[in-house]
Formats: structure tokens, sequence, C-alpha cells
């Protein structure tokens, strides 16, 4: 058997050789053109960065490193950073020594808490998480390796150290933020010999929760890790990486990205929009109660939250995923009902607008409502959840851009004077 860094060892050349043997014979090869609608929109569609960890084919969803998310739902979160990192599904010898490794990286050093317990009372909890990291950043290997003098080649190594650290303290941290923000008694000890579910179960004050609870978590933290490598949590990331600015910063950043209502933040913005719906009407909405707030809230300017996505042009697999878990454990939660209702009534109306490309649910559709279920009623909390699970993904993602010695992005902008006389002459 081979451990994690033996794996990487073993992959790393032949991804390198494979790549620079493209890059030698097709260098001068376009594999995209920007419109100057894309230059205008957010680069949208725009072929501009590499990612092998996860690919969103628009009319298909999340694949991670060849497997589609519904073969994956089963999986554990460390199984899932295991084939991010990697490209392969573990053993289950590799599977024992990869989580051994994450379970000896759980302690979260005491400043933490100092820190955390400093910030003004109505902290949002994104705030909290994304500070944590941060200050966590002086635990960094690779940053005092750096300063020490490292060979290029060896950047994955110890982008591999931190990514390990903090995948291991993300649960520790998102259940802290958790028990301090809402007041819900002292913070727990991680539990020696608990897999990273398990332990953010246990540290959230949940040990007597449904069996499901657990496997809801799961489900939660595999199917959020990754979504290729333009979204704006893990573009961020890639960016600031990019810079030789370790996980720990650049984690951070991508997290202040996934804060934001059009990203991770609508999974609270939904809880709250199906709350108020359901609190117009009095309980359980119907589909015409429904499809009136929704033309209420597109006719206030604003959008329909858990609706539409920049790359997908199908309903979200994720969503599919967490629809199925919700019709076996909580088909009887009316939260969960008016979750079905509203998806059997807004992509009608949204498909009604020209404007609007994709009209089907996303994973924030309906991942807030499964947790409300289990008793997690403080939405705001949502997005840490959502960012505890990405943060797998950007970590693996940072480790592979290191491995394969990719430069610092920078693209280039161009003023509207250049751009009105660009056209001018073509
Ligand atoms: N409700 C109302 N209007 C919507 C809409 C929705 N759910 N989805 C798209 N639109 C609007 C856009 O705001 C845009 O309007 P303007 O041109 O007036 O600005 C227009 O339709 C075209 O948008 P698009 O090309 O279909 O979608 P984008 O790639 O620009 O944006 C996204 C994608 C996700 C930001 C958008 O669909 C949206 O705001 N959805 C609601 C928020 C949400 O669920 N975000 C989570 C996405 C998943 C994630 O990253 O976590």
């Amino acid at each position: 058997m081979l451990n994690i860094y033996e794996k990487l060892q073993q992959n790393i050349p032949t991804w390198r050789s494979e790549l620079s043997e493209l890059a030698k014979a097709n260098g001068e090869k376009k594999v995209s053109e920007v419109t100057v609608a894309q230059l205008l929109g957010g680069m949208r569609g725009v072929k501009g960065v590499m990612c092998d960890t996860s690919s969103v084919p628009q009319d298909k969803g999340l694949i991670i490193r060849g497997i589609s998310l519904a073969d994956l739902v089963e999986k554990s979160p460390e199984e899932t950073f295991y084939l991010l990192l990697t490209g392969e599904l573990p053993n289950a010898a590799e599977l024992e020594d990869f989580s051994s490794r994450l379970r000896l990286r759980k302690t979260i050093p005491s400043y933490i808490w100092d820190v955390l317990k400093a910030l003004p009372k109505d902290t949002h909890p994104m705030v909290m998480l994304n500070t944590a990291i941060l200050v966590l950043q002086r635990e960094s290997v690779f940053a005092k390796m750096y300063e020490q003098g490292i060979k290029k080649d060896e950047y994955w190594k110890y982008t591999l150290e931190d990514a390990l650290d903090i995948v291991a303290k993300l649960p520790g941290l998102a259940a802290a933020v958790y028990r301090l923000r809402f007041e819900k008694g002292p913070l727990l000890h991680p539990n020696a010999d608990q897999d990273l579910a398990g332990d953010f179960v246990h540290l959230m004050g949940f040990d007597s929760a449904p069996k499901d609870f657990y496997e809801l978590i799961k489900l939660y933290m595999t199917s959020h890790s990754d979504h290729e490598g333009g979204n704006v949590s893990a573009f961020t990331t890639l960016t600031v990486n990019s810079a030789l600015s370790d996980l720990y910063y650049s984690m951070s950043a991508g997290f202040n990205g996934l804060a934001g209502p059009l990203h991770g933040l609508a999974n609270q913005e939904v809880v709250k929009w199906i709350l108020e719906t359901m609190k117009l009407f009095g309980g359980n909405p119907t589909r015409e109660q429904i499809a009136q707030y929704a033309q209420e809230t597109l006719s206030s300017g604003k959008v329909i939250p858990g609706y539409g996505h920049a790359v997908l042009r199908v309903v979200d697999p994720r969503f599919i995923a967490f629809m199925n878990f919700g019709k076996k454990y909580c088909a009887n939660e009316p939260l969960f009902q008016t979750v079905e209702h509203i998806f059997e009534t807004v992509p009608g109306i949204l498909q009604n607008i020209a404007k609007i490309k994709d009209p089907w649910p996303n994973i924030d559709a309906i991942s807030g409502s499964i947790i409300y279920h289990y008793g997690i009623k403080e939405f705001s909390f949502y997005t840490v959840l959502f960012a505890m699970a990405r943060g797998i993904g950007v970590a693996a993602q940072a480790v592979v851009n290191r491995a394969m010695q990719y430069p610092i992005v920078r693209p280039k902008s161009v003023t509207t004077a250049w751009l009105k006389d660009y056209l001018s002459k073509n």
C-alpha cells in the first residue's frame, strides 16, 4: 500500500509529463474565444483555467474525477477527499491510512477560541469561520518551508500538509462557530476515533440525533465538496493560491466569495424565502400561492434563490441527491413538502423569462431545508456547512495546482476606451 504522499509522488510525474507534451504539441491552438458579451458578462463559459479534480458538463452536472455524483452519494468525506486528490477511490488500507492522518490533525489551538469569543455577538457565522481560518495561518507548513527556501518541485508536499491540517479542523471550526454564535453551551472536545462527519455531529452537540443525521452530513460534505475550478469560491482560492499565498490565506479568501448571496449564501436565502411563503399563506402553501409569491419576488427585482446556474442547464444532480434523501427521511416535513411544491412550480415560471438561461434548481434550493429538519434552525449557519464541505474541494485543487506548477493567475483586463477602439477597427 502507498500512503497519500507516495501515491501523489507516483502520480504527479505522469500528470506533469502528459500536460507538458500536450502544451508542447498544441501550445498555439485555441480552446476558447471571448465574445464581447462574455467579456462584459463575468467571463461566462470562457475556458481559461485548468481543474482536474472535477468537471461540470452543463447537461450532466457534477462529475468528480470521472465519477458522477449519483455514484458517490454513499461515500465518506475522507473517500471524496482522497478521490479529489489522487484521481482514485481508496481501497480499505489506503482509506484507513489517509483517515488516520486526518484524525491526528483535528486539534484546534486555543487562541482561535479567544479570537472568536472577542468578535461582536452578532457577527455573521461566515465571518467567524473565515477569520478563524485566516488566524490559523501562523500554522502554515507551506509558509514556513517557503521562507526556509524549498524547490518549486516540492511545493505540493507542503501544500498537502496545509490541506490535511485545515480539512481535519474544518468540522471542529464549523461546530465551534455554531456553538459560540448561537450560545449552545461550552465547546466540546473532538473524539479521537471519529471520522470527519462523525466528529462534526459530536462537536455540534448532536450525539443523540438519529443516525440519518450522520448520513446527511456525509452526503452534504461529498456533494458540496467540489464544482470544478471556475465558481467564485474555487476560482478565488485558486487565484490567491497562485500568488503562492498559502492555503489558509487562499481558502479564507475563497470562502469570502462563498458568503455572497449569488453563491453559497443562497442556501440561507432559500430557507428564508420558503419560511416567508409558509408564513404568508399560513403553513403549507399551495402551488398557486407559491406561484403568486414567486411572481411578487421577481416583480420586486429579486432573484428566486436556489434556482438558476451559471453553468448547468438541467436539474442539479446534487439537488436530486438531496431530494432522494428527503423522500427517505423527512417526507412529512412541511418545509420539505414546500421545497417539492416549489420545484413543481418555479421552473415553469422562470422558463417564461427569456433572459434566464437555467430555470432549474441548484443544490441550494434544498440543502438548508433538510438541515432544518434535523433541528439546525439558525439559517445564517448554513453557508458555514457549505464551506466546511467546499474546503475539501478547494484544498485538493490547491494541492493539484501546486503539483502541476501552474503559474500565477493574471488575465488581461481592458478599458472601455480600448474596447471601443478595438470594435471600431474590427
Ligand atoms: N431568479 C430571477 N432571475 C434570475 C434567476 C433567478 N433564480 N437566475 C437568473 N436570473 C436572471 C439573472 O439575474 C440575470 O438578470 P440580469 O441580466 O437582469 O442581471 C439573467 O437572469 C441572466 O442570468 P443567467 O445568465 O441565467 O444566470 P447567471 O449565470 O448570470 O447567474 C446565478 C447564475 C446562479 C447567479 C443566478 O441564476 C442566480 O442569481 N440564482 C439565484 C441565486 C442562487 O441560487 N445562487 C446559487 C448558485 C449555486 C451556487 O453557486 O452555490
